[in-house]
């Protein structure tokens, strides 16, 4: 009883400062719909009630968690709504549809060298500043048996880089042009409520058009699984792996909780055995753990973006890094000479999205609750980090990729989260009995030992994809 009050009360301050404080810049939640979870027993008849008393119309449900999403009648304010659902007996918490934003710092310094994977100090920096790749690559240079989802902007999955490396999904028909998602057979042929799933599926509209209309979740793809030895572009830290589509942000990088949620759940039916999510919030969707908890029951590991505007995330969560399930791996940014990513003053905020102007607004800190200056207006723009909340770092700064229908350089913990997805999809490559716990245990402890992170993340280093492959073909030989 005692949690759900501080729920209750957590989640109406976020509301009430955002609202004070936030009516300037974009809101932080989707106008007008609210997710609300009931209590495990509840009814279809009780749910419709507590709809009907509020005032609110269902959109969807998520079983799997008792939450609904609603969408309030026009003359409803969220804020009054989730705290009206708040204090019904049968619902668990109630919520915003909370907005994300891309972790992405775009630079535009065209850098077509791969220092993250092999660095010889060729874009000035420190030479064996990198993931290993190329010393990994002896031993595993992935397999197309390992699903790795990538919930963002979508996929080109035409890109002459990635398109043998996009997921296919076995129970549906092939598309008659497998360019064209339109000329699918127009059946549910798997019976998982998507009609022609064929390369994965868009979130947004609802329909199996998966295609990146913005180039970040194409350059996340292009880091974890660019066909490697084609003579073709760059090489993913794959060469060869089943990237999944998960269209959830859209063309401006920013997506709701709703859909991430929704995302989750088909690549727990899909199989999927890693997601990589290049983006955040410093809000907390109580829904979006519920579905990452999801997720680690069923074997899933989730690799998730630390956030970039240079803060202690232990003191000022950036959410879903630092949400409290095991399978969640926190990933911050590293440059080209192991120091941790900085994108220079100026704020990179928020994904370099409209942080900028966000101004003075109001975070909490963890209990008890605190509240005071926001601090990225003082902070350096760069990695976040945080000695229990950030697990390791990983290659963020001017990191060349797959984008769009060509290549380019991006920096931000985005490009970091798809390095360390991508080691984890070679280790799983290497091993498939591999749990996503042990996955991530090995990860974790064969990084790199990098200052900058001593005493700021729990492995206090970069990953290496040589180190951690070692260590499970020790564990396979023993
Ligand atoms: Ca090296
Ligand atoms: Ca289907
Ligand atoms: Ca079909
Ligand atoms: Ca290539």
């Amino acid at each position: 009883m005692k949690k759900k009050l501080a729920i209750t009360f957590l989640a109406f301050m976020t509301i009430m400062f955002s609202i004070s404080f936030r009516q300037a810049s974009k809101p932080d939640f989707v106008p007008g719909e609210v997710l609300v979870k009931f209590r495990t027993g509840y009814t279809e008849a009780t749910a419709t009630s507590v709809l009907s008393q509020v005032g609110a119309k269902r959109v969807q449900t998520f079983p799997r968690i008792n939450v609904w999403q609603l969408k309030l009648n026009v003359d409803l304010d969220v804020a009054e709504a989730v705290n009206k659902l708040n204090a019904l007996s049968s619902v668990e918490y109630a919520e915003p549809n909370y907005i994300y934003h891309t972790c992405a710092v775009p630079n535009d310094q065209y850098l077509p060298l791969q220092w993250g994977i092999h660095n010889t100090g060729q874009t000035d920096g420190v030479a064996d500043a990198d993931i290993d790749a190329p010393e990994a690559w002896d031993v595993q240079t992935g397999n197309s048996s390992v699903l790795i989802g990538i919930i963002d902007t979508g996929v080109n999955y035409k890109h002459e880089d990635l398109q043998n490396n996009i997921w296919i999904n076995p129970g549906e028909d092939a598309w008659t042009n497998p360019d064209n998602p339109q000329t699918g057979n127009g059946v549910d042929d798997d019976g998982n409520g998507k009609v022609d799933d064929w390369k994965g599926w868009n979130f947004i509209t609802n329909t199996n058009e998966p295609m990146d209309d913005a180039g970040h979740g194409t350059h996340c793809a292009g880091i974890i699984g660019a066909e490697g030895n084609n003579n073709i572009g760059i090489a993913g830290v794959n060469w060869q792996t089943q990237i999944v589509p998960l269209k959830f942000l859209n063309a401006d990088g920013e997506g709701n909780s709703a859909n991430a949620v929704e995302a989750i759940f088909y690549a727990i039916d899909m199989g999927v055995d890693i997601l990589s999510n290049s983006w955040g919030s410093y809000e907390e969707s109580l829904t979006l753990r519920d579905a990452i908890a999801a997720a680690d029951n069923a074997g899933i590991l989730f690799v998730a973006a630390a956030g970039n505007d240079g803060i202690n995330t232990d003191e000022y969560p950036n959410y879903p890094s630092c949400h409290d399930v095991p399978n969640v791996v926190s990933v911050a940014a590293s440059d080209d000479e192991d120091k941790r990513s900085i994108w220079g003053s100026g704020g990179g905020g928020g994904g370099g999205s409209d942080c900028g102007s966000c101004g003075f607004i109001m975070y909490r800190k963890p209990m008890p609750l605190v509240w005071e200056k926001d601090p990225r207006t003082y902070a350096t723009a760069g990695s976040n980090y945080g000695a229990i909340s950030v697990d390791l770092a990983a290659p963020g700064t001017e990191i060349y990729s797959t984008y769009l229908t060509s290549y380019r350089s991006l920096s931000g913990t985005s490009m970091a989260t798809p390095y360390v997805a991508g080691v984890a999809g070679l280790l799983k490559a290497q091993n498939s009995s591999l749990t996503h716990l042990e996955i991530k245990q090995m990860l974790l402890e064969n990084t790199n030992f990098l200052a900058d992170f001593d005493g700021r993340s729990v492995s206090e280093g970069r990953v290496n994809a040589f180190s951690a492959l070692s260590a499970g073909a020790m564990l396979v030989s023993q």
